[in-house]
């Protein structure tokens, strides 16, 4: 959700790390940059998945003090290359130098191009058909540390109707594939669970990286809970 105050709520819960997400939860420039400062003062490292594949908002977002991104609706391994190039430094890529900003703690810290290169997670989604047919190319992208599975997206993409139990389990048979590919390529992969039981079974399958669910479905999940449990005793 677009508040800084939630964001700074989820981070003292513990996570391992949190998705700031301006792709879908309304989220601008300006909300990011004082999120970005609350998440990161409680020690949670913060990923932000940016609205669409464009330098300029991977660069802003990084700037601002993300460790790193997430593009989403990728669909080749080209497009990978330039969200690579996007989050580092030449001569590794062609992102933009400015010191006096939020990941250089505003000028009193210094990292060298190189090291600030390594520090920067670059991370894609999976989520279309064309990148499900290209994973291996995109997995083997050098420079590319994950590779986000959007299952909703993919799903959609490939034609699938999850309600229906062959077309869930073929899902999860694309899933698994691309865990695979990954883990054959040395990159880290990630899923959006929607829930703790998949979180579960993602992890139990390999891998490392679930968002678990978005702050809104939590609060909407709970509202209901509270509100059917008291009316359930009137
Ligand atoms: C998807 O499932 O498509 C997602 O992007 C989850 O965030
Ligand atoms: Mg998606």
């Amino acid at each position: 959700m677009p508040s800084p105050v939630v964001a700074e709520v989820v981070a003292h819960a513990g996570f391992d790390w949190m998705c700031i997400d301006m792709q879908h939860a309304y989220i601008g420039f300006e909300t990011l940059v004082n999120i970005l400062a609350v998440v990161t003062a409680t020690g949670t490292p913060a990923i932000v998945r940016v609205p669409w594949n464009e330098p300029g908002d991977i660069m802003r977002a990084l700037e601002a003090g993300a460790v790193g991104v997430i593009v989403p609706v990728i669909t080749s391994a080209t497009e990978v290359v330039d969200v690579v190039r996007a989050c580092r430094y030449p001569p590794d890529g062609y992102r933009s130098s400015a010191t006096p900003t939020r990941s250089f703690r505003h000028g009193f810290e210094r990292l060298s191009p190189s090291a600030a290169n390594q520090a920067v997670l670059a991370g894609v989604m999976l989520e279309t058909k064309e990148a499900y047919e290209s994973v291996d190319e995109i997995a083997s992208v050098r420079g590319l540390d994950l590779v986000f599975i959007g299952p909703e997206d993919l799903a959609l993409s490939a034609g699938l109707d999850v309600s229906i139990a062959a077309d869930a389990k073929k899902l999860d048979e694309m899933v698994n594939h691309i865990q695979t590919v990954c883990r054959k390529h040395d990159v880290m992969s990630g899923i959006f669970c929607g829930g703790a039981d998949p979180a579960v079974r993602w992890r139990n399958a390999g891998f490392s990286m679930l968002a678990l669910h978005t702050d809104a479905a939590l609060l909407g999940a709970s509202a209901r809970e509270m509100l059917s449990s008291v009316r359930s005793h009137a």
